[in-house]
């Protein structure tokens, strides 16, 4: 039996947050499924999510010690790398016979790096590593070859080695759900609603130039999905929990929509009352679909809209139209679900200033509850990136561990300032659209959900201010 503390590291190093001030309340949903699957051998593991929790990085360690563990993990993205790397080199410091893996994102593309300039680092753990963690867990503790665990990066005599990744779990169903409360102390939650995440399926067909999905679940074109059977007994899982509401995360949750359909009418006839959220593509929103979503309890609908520019969603390769974002929102509307959620990127590597006002305007009047403007962010692992790699823009030598902003390195872009000025306006504008204010106020003070999205646009004009 092994003692394993397990740490979803926070974006900023910073003092300690006031929980009430913070917005997050999704749980980290790949620790979980880890987590379950080694706490069912017989290990000894807790999850802390530093992010949600806003813990400084002394007090992260404070409560490593406290656990006292052989094994952390540590699970950054680009964004939150800074601090698992600061508390993975606290944590060694203090005992340095502790052993420390990382996983996720950065681990799976970045392992070199990683283990090249942080002797602290000892392992990566690269793509799904739901069945080659417990391998990697008895070899801590029984000894064995490190090549038989595929995935795995280390140090040998100096040099760097790399197993081959793991192929994509085919077999979805052969993830036990995790006992959320047993591995994070610590109730998500969803204004009042006791809430979570699950995802019924891994992988994406599309291959949109900004979107780093494929990374870890290795999903070019491969799409798997869990059954209809498994997921359900998921949802009554959860139910008896006391979980009212949740978030499909999904990379696409509609792409078969027979499946979906299918899925939600179960939801409705097995009386699984909680209420959920998805993302969705604009192109797979028929009138059918949506209302059986409706049925089944589906309140809030995220849109990958990106663009009103048909020259800069295919420069995206989204593979939508301004025309389909239009209709979907009126089947959304017809089929009765509460809440619909824009979202749109600008900043592109040649976009227009004329095409980033057009985009914003077009958030402005389409008939959207939230709208979220953001700036293109070159995603480690996403095409763009491998586009500025090639032209010279991004050196992966130094910049593999920056989270980095398409505005501020194509000198073609117009500059970050001026796009975060017009973005603050357009924000302001939405707010104080009278439509917005008579409709959607009354609806917001009775919606602790509503409140918490208006927060959390608030808080992004702050931080667009704030340069961060
Ligand atoms: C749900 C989600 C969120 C949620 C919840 C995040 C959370 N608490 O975990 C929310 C909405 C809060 C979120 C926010 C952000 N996200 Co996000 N998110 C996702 C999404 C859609 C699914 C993640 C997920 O749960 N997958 C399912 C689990 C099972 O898979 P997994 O996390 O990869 O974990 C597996 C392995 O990686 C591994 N693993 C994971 N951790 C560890 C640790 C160890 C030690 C080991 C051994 C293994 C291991 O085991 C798991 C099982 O195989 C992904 C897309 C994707 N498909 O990855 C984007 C994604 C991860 N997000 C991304 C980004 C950019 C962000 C934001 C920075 C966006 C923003 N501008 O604010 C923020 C940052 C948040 C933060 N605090 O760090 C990018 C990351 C790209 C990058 N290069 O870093 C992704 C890939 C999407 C994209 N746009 O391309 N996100
Ligand atoms: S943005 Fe959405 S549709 Fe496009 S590749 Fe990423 S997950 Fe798939």
């Amino acid at each position: 039996m092994v003692r394993l503390a397990l740490i979803n590291p926070a974006p900023v190093i910073e003092e300690d947050l006031d929980i009430a001030t913070r917005q997050k309340s999704w749980p980290p949903l790949g620790l979980l499924y880890n987590g379950e699957i080694l706490r069912r051998e017989g290990h000894e593991v807790k999850i802390l999510d530093q992010d949600v929790l806003g813990y400084s990085t002394d007090k992260t360690l404070k409560w490593i010690k406290r656990r006292d563990p052989e094994i952390l993990g540590l699970s950054p993205l680009t964004i939150s790398l800074p601090s698992a790397l600061e508390i993975a080199k606290l944590a060694k410091n203090w005992n340095e016979n502790l052993v420390i893996v990382f996983g996720n994102v950065i681990a799976t593309l970045s392992y070199e790096h990683l283990l090249k300039n942080y002797e602290y680092i000892d392992f990566c753990l690269r793509g799904e590593t739901e069945f080659t963690f417990p391998k990697f867990i008895k070899f801590i503790e029984k000894g064995g070859d490190l090549k038989d665990i595929p995935g795995l990066s280390y140090r040998k005599d100096g040099i760097i080695h790399a197993n081959p990744l793991p192929s994509p779990i085919k077999n979805l169903d052969a993830i036990p759900f995790p006992n959320r409360e047993e591995l994070i102390d610590f109730n998500y939650r969803m204004g009042s609603h006791k809430f979570t995440i699950l995802a019924t399926s891994r992988g994406c067909p599309f291959r949109c130039k900004f979107c780093a999905v494929h990374v870890v679940s290795n999903s070019r074109g491969i799409w798997r999905a869990r059954s209809i059977e498994n997921v359900l007994s998921e949802l009554h899982y959860l139910q008896s929990k006391g979980y009212e509401e949740f978030s499909f995360v999904d990379d696409c949750f509609i792409v078969n929509p027979k499946r979906t359909v299918k899925l939600c009418q179960r939801m409705k006839k097995e009386k699984i009352d909680m209420i959920w959220s998805c993302e969705g593509r604009v192109d797979q929103g028929s009138k059918e679909i949506l209302k059986t979503m409706q049925y089944a309890n589906c309140y809030n609908l995220l849109l990958g809209i990106e663009s009103a520019n048909q020259r800069i969603l295919d420069y995206y390769d989204k593979q939508i139209t301004p025309e389909m974002t239009k209709k979907v929102i009126k089947n959304v509307k017809k089929a009765g679900i509460e809440n619909i959620a824009g979202l749109f990127v600008v900043g592109g590597p040649d976009e227009t200033i004329q095409e980033i006002i057009h985009t914003l305007r077009f958030g402005l009047e389409l008939d959207l509850t939230f709208v979220q403007f953001q700036l293109l962010y070159v995603l480690q692992g996403s095409e763009i990136w491998a586009d500025a790699v090639q032209k010279g823009l991004i050196n992966e030598e130094k910049d593999w561990n920056k989270y980095i902003i398409a505005a501020d390195i194509y000198p073609t872009a117009v500059k970050r300032k001026i796009i975060e000025k017009l973005i603050d306006k357009a924000f302001i504008e939405f707010f104080s659209r009278p439509k917005f204010l008579l409709r959607e106020l009354f609806r917001t003070v009775k919606s602790p959900y509503r409140l918490q999205n208006i927060l959390s646009m608030l808080g992004s004009i702050s931080k667009q201010k704030n340069g961060a």
